[in-house]
């Protein structure tokens, strides 16, 4: 026996398990770090409640530049793998400029599919882009009074239904789609429930009829945005409700809630309804910043949740956050690599045997033993993990060098 495992053994926790288990949780990560959420269907510019801060050099400009980043980067980043795609990230081709997104196909994203199965990834997730559009008039979309901006935005939903349907099959895995828009105010409305009232209506449209073998639909809430500061269409009691009595799934971003509010809380609130949880894992700081996800506190309560609960088939694990302030390939692996160490972190604490003094009230030992269990040598685990992945701690030495040789060159 190594030292680290006889460390754990002595709390009753066997490494050996924990690696294995990990190695078979799926991790979505989402293409927009590559490219600061951009996309290649024309919008050049972010709009709509989300913004991207910093200029560092290097941004994936097309299709071409994104899959070489996402090589690069997913060559980095241990455990299974899933990709989650964004509508605008569409391979138009020849339809460039004469359909737009709701009239999008499978077709355009065949070759993201072909990219995904040449790098042996578990599938596809995939998002309706309902921002960085001109027809977001107001700054609404599926809950616009506007018939016709509605209409156009129910349309591209229906469109994302029929792609992830195909996505789905391709992979023999049901592919997420997650309904999020940025629909809000800035100040004070002079009417919150008819704009809820429409976005209800839009969704029933979209959701009327799918896939339900290989699409699995969820809703992401939010407290407020940039430029939407007052109000959001969709937040967190009217889509949970909408999930709840519509049979879909809720998709929890822990950068989407007040600062006090706790995903990690939130997680077991919803497994004691739900048969499905998705997550966007992000690090919020102050505002929903999505800054890159860091191996922290909270990220470890998340983890806790879904490993102790026996949930990681359950609860979807997704990826969301784009900082073009350092080198995103840096930025994508290390949020990745926090996400997995922290779900190694929880893998290996010894869940019964605290569950058990908490229900014994026996309060002053679990302290003890919560507080004990951190010291344990944890990076000694995760070194062994990364070493079975063919991978190391050498992250920023392999970017440094992708830096140098392929993102210098893009000016
Ligand atoms: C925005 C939401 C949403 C987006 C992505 C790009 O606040 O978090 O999930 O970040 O869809
Ligand atoms: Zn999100």
């Amino acid at each position: 026996m190594k030292e680290y495992q006889k460390a754990y053994a002595a709390f009753g926790v066997d490494t050996e398990s924990a690696i294995e288990a990990l190695k078979d949780i799926p991790v979505s990560i989402h293409c927009w770090q590559g490219d600061d959420v951009i996309g290649f269907d024309g919008a050049g510019s972010l709009s709509g409640g989300i913004q991207t801060t910093g200029n560092y050099m290097g941004r994936a400009r097309n299709f071409e530049e994104l899959k070489a980043d996402i090589r690069e980067a997913f060559s980095l980043m241990p455990g299974k793998k899933r990709l989650n795609l964004h509508a605008s990230y569409a391979i138009l081709g020849e339809d460039a400029g004469k359909i737009d997104r709701d009239r999008y196909t499978f077709k355009h994203f065949i070759p993201w599919v072909e990219f995904a199965k040449e790098l042996g990834l578990d599938g596809i997730d995939f998002n309706p882009t309902f921002f960085a559009h001109p027809n977001m008039k107001d700054g609404l979309t599926l809950s616009s009074p506007s018939k016709s901006v509605r209409s156009f935005w129910v349309e591209h939903g229906k469109r994302c239904m029929e792609i992830a349907a195909e996505l789905g099959k391709a992979f023999g895995k049901p592919c997420l789609v997650n309904i999020w828009i940025p629909d809000g105010f800035k100040d004070v409305p002079a009417d919150r429930l008819g704009p809820r009232m429409r976005l209800k209506g839009s969704l029933d449209e979209i959701l009327k009829d799918y896939d339900r073998e290989w699409v699995i639909p969820a809703v992401e809430s939010k407290v407020f945005g940039i430029g939407v500061e007052s109000y959001t269409v969709g937040s967190n009691e009217f889509y949970q409700n909408y999930a709840a009595k519509n049979g879909i799934c809720c998709l929890l971003d822990n950068g989407h809630y007040h600062p006090l509010e706790y995903v990690s809380d939130k997680i077991p609130a919803l497994l004691a309804f739900y048969d499905r949880v998705a997550l966007h894992v992000t690090r919020g700081v102050r505002w929903d910043s999505d800054h890159v996800v860091l191996f922290e506190d909270e990220l470890k309560e998340i983890a806790k949740e879904i490993v102790r609960n026996d949930a990681t088939k359950k609860v979807l694990i997704g990826l969301d956050y784009f900082d073009a302030s350092i080198n995103r390939i840096f930025a994508w692996v290390t949020g990745q690599r926090s996400m997995q160490k922290a779900l190694l972190y929880a893998l290996l604490l010894p869940h019964d045997a605290m569950r058990k003094l908490q229900d014994e009230g026996d309060f002053t030992a679990l302290m003890d033993l919560q507080e004990r269990v951190k010291t344990l040598p944890f990076g000694d685990v995760w070194e062994e993990y990364l070493r079975r992945e063919g991978l190391n701690e050498d992250v920023l030495a392999r970017v440094r060098s992708y830096e140098s040789k392929v993102l210098k060159e893009r000016v």
